[in-house]
This record gives C-alpha cells, sequence and structure tokens, in this order.
C-alpha cells in the first residue's frame, strides 16, 4: 500500500458519485485551499467569504481567464474548523461531466494536487480530527449493507469481546501449564507434550470465531434468495417490478409472458436480499416456456424464502396445492393478488394471506411490513460482538501462530520454544482489545478508503 504522507500540497477530489448526477461535490483542502477557490468562484458576499468559521455561498465558478463554468454554491471551513482540520472548501456544482472536469483542471492550473485513496481522512488523522479507533469505525461503515450491519457497527462495544478474548488467554495459559511441565519432564515428550493441543484448538476456534463475524460484514457474496412463484398471470412481475420501484420485468396480459428468471437485489426488513421472478407454474405445457418453468422451480428450491402468488379472483388451484405441498414446509408466505377487482375473493384464515394488489399503492408498504416480520428469522445478522478491522487482522496472524504450534507440537519442537511461542501469541491478545493505534489503520486509510474520502 502506497502511503502518501505529504501534508504541505493543497488536494482536490470529486467526492460525490459517478458522472453524470444532480449535483457533484468537489472538496479541496490545504493550504492553498482559500487563495486557489477565490480564483475561480464569485460571489456578491466576497469581501465575507473565507473569514466565519463556517459559510455557505451562492455565486458563479468560472476558469481563471473569466470563462463561466456553472452557477453553484461554495461551503468553506476555516482550519481547524473542517474535516480535515485544515483550510476547506467544497464546490458544489451541477454534476454535468464537463462542469466537474473544467473544475478540476482549473484547480491543477492552480497549484491543486489530486488526491490520493484515503487522503482527506489521512490528514483528519493527522490533525486530530478523528482518532484511529474512528477511522477504523469508518472503514466498516463503508461495508454496511443492513440496519442490522449499522447498528452492529455503531453499538460496538470492547466489553462483550474482552471477555471472549479472556477466556480465549485462559485455553492458552492451560497449554502453556502443560508446556511448563514438559520443559521439567523432557524424556515424556509424547506423554505431556501432545495434551496442550486440545487447549490451543479451542483458542483458534475462539479467535475465528470474532473474525468470522467481522468477515460476514463485509461479505460481499450474494444475500439470501426470495423466489416469486405461482400460476401464470398471478402478478409476480407486477409486483417485482412493484418492490424495485421499476419496470424490470415484463408484465402482460397474457399468461406465459415471463420466460427466463429476473434476478435482482432488494433491501426488506434492512438486510439485502435477491429476488427472483420467475416463469408461471402450470401443470401442462411443452416449449420454450416449459423451459422457463423448469428454471422456476429451481429458483424455489434452491430459495431461502419463496413467496406463493395467487390470484385472489381465481383462488388456490391444483397448481398452488401441489406447490404447498412440496415445499409448505419451507419459509414461506402467501399472497392474494388482485384485491382491486370486484371478482376478488377473502383467502382462506387457514393460509395466512396478505390481501394485495399490485396496483393500489398503498398496498406495497403493507407488502414490505408483512415480510420485514416474517423475513427477520432467516436473515442473518451478525451475532455477538463486533471486532474491529484492526483486531480483526490481529486475530488472524493469532490464528496463524497457534497453527504454527500445533505444527511444532507434532514435530517434536522443544516445549520451551513452543511456550516461548505461546507468550508471544499472549501479548498480541492483550492488543487486541486495547486502543486502536494510528499505525494499525494507516494502511486501512490508504488501500481501502476511496478517493475523496
Ligand atoms: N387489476 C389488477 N391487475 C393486476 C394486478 N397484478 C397484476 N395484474 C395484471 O395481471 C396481468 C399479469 O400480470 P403479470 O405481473 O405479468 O403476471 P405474472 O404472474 O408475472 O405472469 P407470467 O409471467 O405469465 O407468469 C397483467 O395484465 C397485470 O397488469 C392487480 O393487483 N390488480
Ligand atoms: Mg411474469
Amino acid at each position: 500500500v502506497r502511503r502518501n504522507l505529504d501534508l504541505s500540497s493543497t488536494l482536490f477530489a470529486v467526492a460525490s458519485g459517478p458522472l453524470p448526477s444532480a449535483v457533484a461535490i468537489v472538496k479541496i483542502s490545504g493550504p492553498e485551499a482559500f487563495p486557489i477557490s477565490k480564483k475561480i468562484f464569485d460571489t456578491r458576499s466576497a469581501e465575507r467569504v473565507f473569514k466565519r468559521e463556517r459559510g455557505m455561498w451562492v455565486g458563479t465558478f468560472h476558469s481563471t481567464d473569466g470563462k463561466r463554468i456553472d452557477d453553484g454554491v461554495l461551503l468553506s471551513f476555516v482550519a481547524p474548523h473542517s474535516h480535515t482540520g485544515e483550510d476547506s472548501v467544497e464546490l458544489h456544482c451541477h454534476g454535468a461531466t464537463a462542469i466537474v472536469q473544467r473544475l478540476q483542471e482549473e484547480l491543477l492550473k492552480l497549484g491543486a494536487r489530486p488526491a490520493e485513496r484515503g487522503e482527506f481522512s489521512y490528514r483528519a488523522l493527522h490533525h486530530g480530527k478523528l482518532s484511529a479507533t474512528e477511522i477504523d469505525t469508518l472503514g466498516d461503515l463503508f461495508h454496511a449493507k443492513s440496519a442490522g450491519d449499522l447498528s452492529a457497527i455503531y453499538s460496538r462495544r470492547s466489553e462483550g469481546l474482552e471477555l471472549e478474548i479472556s477466556s480465549i488467554r485462559n485455553q492458552l495459559i492451560r497449554a502453556l501449564a502443560i508446556l511448563d511441565t514438559a520443559v521439567d519432564f523432557t524424556d515424556e515428550y509424547s506423554e505431556v507434550v501432545p495434551r496442550s493441543i486440545e487447549p490451543i484448538q479451542v483458542a483458534i476456534h475462539g479467535c475465528s470465531v470474532i473474525t468470522q463475524r467481522y468477515l460476514s460484514l463485509k461479505d460481499a457474496s450474494s444475500p439470501p434468495r426470495i423466489a416469486l412463484v405461482g400460476r401464470p398471470n398471478a402478478g409476480k412481475s407486477s409486483l417485482f417490478n412493484r418492490v424495485l420501484g421499476r419496470y424490470r420485468a415484463i408484465v402482460h396480459a397474457e399468461p406465459g409472458t415471463t420466460r427466463d428468471a429476473v434476478e435482482e437485489r432488494i433491501v426488506l426488513g434492512g438486510r439485502p436480499w435477491t429476488l427472483t421472478d420467475t416463469a408461471g407454474v402450470r401443470t401442462e405445457v411443452e416449449g420454450p416456456e416449459a423451459e422457463g418453468i423448469e428454471i422456476g422451480s429451481q429458483f424455489l428450491e434452491s430459495s431461502d424464502f419463496w413467496i406463493l402468488m395467487v390470484d385472489g379472483t381465481q383462488g388456490i388451484g391444483p397448481v398452488e396445492t401441489d406447490l404447498l405441498e412440496r415445499h409448505g414446509s419451507r419459509p414461506h408466505a402467501v399472497i392474494w393478488n388482485k384485491r382491486d377487482l370486484p371478482e376478488w375473493k377473502s383467502p382462506p384464515a387457514t393460509l395466512g394471506a396478505l390481501p394485495f394488489s399490485s396496483v393500489l399503492s398503498e398496498d406495497l408498504g403493507e407488502f414490505i411490513a408483512f415480510f420485514e416480520s416474517r423475513l427477520m428469522g432467516i436473515s442473518p445478522t451478525v451475532e455477538g460482538p463486533l471486532p474491529t478491522a484492526v483486531a480483526c487482522a490481529k486475530l488472524e496472524k493469532v490464528i496463524v501462530q497457534l497453527r504454527q504450534v500445533v505444527k511444532g507440537v507434532e514435530q517434536e519442537t522443544p516445549p520451551e520454544y513452543l511456550s516461548e511461542e505461546i507468550r508471544k501469541v499472549l501479548r498480541d491478545l492483550e492488543s487486541v482489545v486495547g486502543e486502536v493505534q494510528v499505525d494499525d489503520v494507516l494502511d486501512r486509510v490508504f488501500g481501502e478508503f476511496c478517493i475523496g474520502k
């Protein structure tokens, strides 16, 4: 990881997302932030800008030779009252590629330098605006994909973790006691030393339980799956589109519209899911549609949750009965669709179905509430105290060291050497729950943070 520790230059970066966008934000920070900004920004209250601790000014952005670039807003933060602790400016302009490009060219000409990954955060750290612990949390927030992740990060407390670490230490102290006995009775190596393996393995397991929690937060692999199934024309694709908030799957009055399964990521109950719209299930079909139906039932089988969509004007027939018989024991819910139509009849109470209509806007809220309660049990959230990224890295190192010790026992390494290794691990374990140090987070800032952060 390249660490750019230079603090003398004035940095700039586009801090907002991909262009074009409604608004774009260009951040500038460093000793020349104000003089540079003055050369490209005009405002009626010019004499007051950069005097107040923090200010917001409406005006015009232009090139140094006076050509207009955009109208916009400038936010100024006088050191140390800024994110980085330096004089800082944010230019809020329209998110047109050309505008943002022109502004960056002017900043370059005026001697500012494009920021590297994490450089703003590094400066904040250097000037004491953010602690190493806060930087660590900031890095984790970047990975938060759900309400559950957020609360796991915000409610992170060290006490729970300290307890777990202390029970790992106790295991290692047991192992040490065994090894120290062996030092005194060298001729009984094979009798005594192998007994240390069991507490070491328990310690390794304890460490991996903790690191696993952190890894599950960072895990970007595919979220649990929800499959949408039912008879053709029941309204599966209509619901799918409503949940996504856009027209993704084709909806048509003609049954058999959906042939392939369509998949999208959604957030329900505060967690990410993959929602699959499948082809309608019929009893007898041939041709390409039959293939789609085949795909549909595959998705049903591999899903973590399935939704049976029933056309409430038709009610339950052989298809639904068959699906419920075969898959009813797996987590699922029934939706009784098209309640806006006069032919609609209420669902039998035993089904616990949700009366619904894809065309009534108020029903989407009902749907979300209904599922939030049902999906909670299936959707995994981080259980137990969440370690920080730094703590996780240290524990991973401990695991490697302990595995080495186990290997050492198998290779009949002298016990005094093994116990020295374990003493080292014990010292490392202590630092897992200690204060996060600046040096611990630098690689993270420069390696993992994005440009403009
Ligand atoms: N009145 C009314 N019509 C609906 C409702 N939901 C869906 N429809 C209509 O029912 C027809 C079928 O809807 P789709 O969403 O395509 O049904 P599907 O289950 O995906 O059908 P296949 O892809 O053929 O399996 C369309 O004409 C929709 O406009 C509803 O709640 N009320
Ligand atoms: Mg469809």
